[in-house]
């Protein structure tokens, strides 16, 4: 398996209690290098473009809202199959059903504000990246 790059948020609730490093100890320990990261405001137009594929669910709007309601951390993630990977590491959407361990059972708080962020695709993951760095600010 080739060495990939995955898309990374700590999310509003993640920084409003401090969590930047906790959760960054659980990346690491999986074995996922941080390769790029920025502490960033996210405007109502990036979030509701980022999450354009879900402009027609219900929670759209909560999510926007959210997501643009304190800083967040954008990261870019690299390692071995490193999609797949985080997202093992974060666990289910909704913490209620994540496994033990998992950045989401142990940091989440809802379904909403459920901590972290990561890619679910590799083609994803590219298209993310993209939204907020520049492939100069990437140092693997
Ligand atoms: P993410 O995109 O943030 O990594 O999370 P995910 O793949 O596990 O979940 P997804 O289905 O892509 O949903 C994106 C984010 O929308 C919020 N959400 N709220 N209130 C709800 O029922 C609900 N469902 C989803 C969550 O913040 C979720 O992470
Ligand atoms: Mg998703």
């Amino acid at each position: 398996m080739a060495t990939e790059r995955t898309f990374s948020i700590l999310k509003p609730d993640a920084t409003e209690r401090n969590l930047t490093g906790a959760i960054n100890a659980v990346i690491e320990e999986a074995g996922l290098r941080i390769v790029a990261q920025r502490r960033i405001r996210m405007s109502d137009a990036q979030a509701k473009k980022f999450y354009e594929v879900h402009a027609e669910r219900p929670f759209y709007g909560e999510l926007v809202s959210f997501m643009t309601s304190g800083p967040v951390v954008v990261q870019v993630l690299e390692g071995e199959n490193a999609v797949a990977k985080y997202r093992g590491v974060m666990g289910a959407t909704n913490p209620a059903q994540a496994d033990e361990g998992t950045i989401r059972k142990r940091f989440a708080k809802s379904v909403g504000e459920n901590s972290v962020h990561g890619s679910d695709s590799a083609e994803n993951a590219a298209i993310e990246i993209k939204q907020f760095f520049d492939d100069k600010d990437i140092v693997g």
